[in-house]
């Protein structure tokens, strides 16, 4: 930060930045630095290690996808585990399906939490208050590496693998999430801004084949996150679900009674089109 302005540099060569209006949240915790402010256009906008994370504008773009992608996917899920989402929006969409008994949400930094409850209140909207949620306090590889629990869906909202993010990306959390997520079940991740993070994306592909049959990606732009499109990692046990129709995500869109600014099912088929030179990044 330097006269109000905030700058962002994901890229040595290349970044973005921001006018600060005022900062509402500055904190430096065990885990991260989060800084909360205020921007003109994107409103208020969280960063983690100064690296942005979310923005009031455009989060709905992120969170819808993440979230809606595999649920609407599964049809009527019923556990779901969240790894990180700190702010909430994770949350705030998958309490959206009345199907769900179950949501487990496992944040390493209780801060975050807290913080994005006093100034980001529209990303979880009382979520946190769902009785059907458990919040745990808690390191994500541990949590899956003990737990003995089998989810349908597990949607691992992290920041990039920089700080308490790395070990979201390793071999043995994906062996931890493999472990507990049921035979019909899907485990989706954030996975960078593919044009200047690819090595995220061939990383995550070739740790999570070593476990799940099917692995593929899917993709939104999320025009916070600058670069380009955004990924996300999609894995199961089985490739049965690699041949989903648009009826079969229509009839489980409308049976969520779901309204969505970013998400349909239209664009949940062409989300997992990518183009060329990521595929031959992937080497699939
Ligand atoms: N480059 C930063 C990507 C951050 C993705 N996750 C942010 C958490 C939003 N709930």
């Amino acid at each position: 930060m330097k006269n109000s302005i905030w700058y962002e540099k994901i890229h040595p060569n290349f970044g973005q930045y921001f006018f600060i209006e005022n900062i509402l949240h500055h904190e430096q915790t065990m885990f991260q630095e989060i800084i909360i402010f205020q921007n003109n256009f994107f409103g208020r906008i969280m960063s983690l290690d100064g690296i942005l994370q979310t923005t009031e504008v455009d989060e709905f773009i992120y969170h819808e996808m993440i979230s809606h992608v595999p649920l609407v996917a599964y049809g009527h899920p019923k556990k779901v585990l969240i790894i990180g989402g700190g702010d909430g929006a994770s949350l705030r969409e998958v309490t959206k399906y009345k199907s769900i008994e179950k949501i487990i949400m496992v944040e390493i930094d209780e801060k975050v939490v807290t913080a994005c409850c006093q100034y980001l209140p529209n990303h979880s909207r009382d979520a946190f208050s769902d009785q059907r949620v458990s919040l745990q306090i808690s390191d994500g590889v541990n949590f899956v590496n003990s737990c003995r629990d089998k989810f349908d869906i597990i949607i691992v909202d992290c920041p990039d693998p920089i700080g308490p993010g790395v070990r979201l990306f390793s071999p043995e959390f994906y062996r931890g999430c493999y472990n507990c997520l049921h035979e019909r079940g899907i485990f989706v991740a954030q996975n960078g801004v593919f044009f200047l993070q690819s090595e995220y994306v061939s990383n995550s592909y070739s740790n999570l084949i070593k476990y799940f049959k099917d692995v593929k990606f899917f993709q939104a732009s999320v025009p916070s996150y600058y670069g380009g499109m955004m990924i996300f990692a999609w894995a199961t046990k089985n490739s049965v679900w690699g041949n989903l129709d648009l009826k079969v995500l229509k009839d489980n869109y409308i049976s969520a009674n779901l309204s969505c600014r970013y998400y349909n099912p239209a664009i949940h088929i062409s989300s997992f089109a990518m183009p060329q030179y990521v595929l031959d990044r992937i080497d699939i």
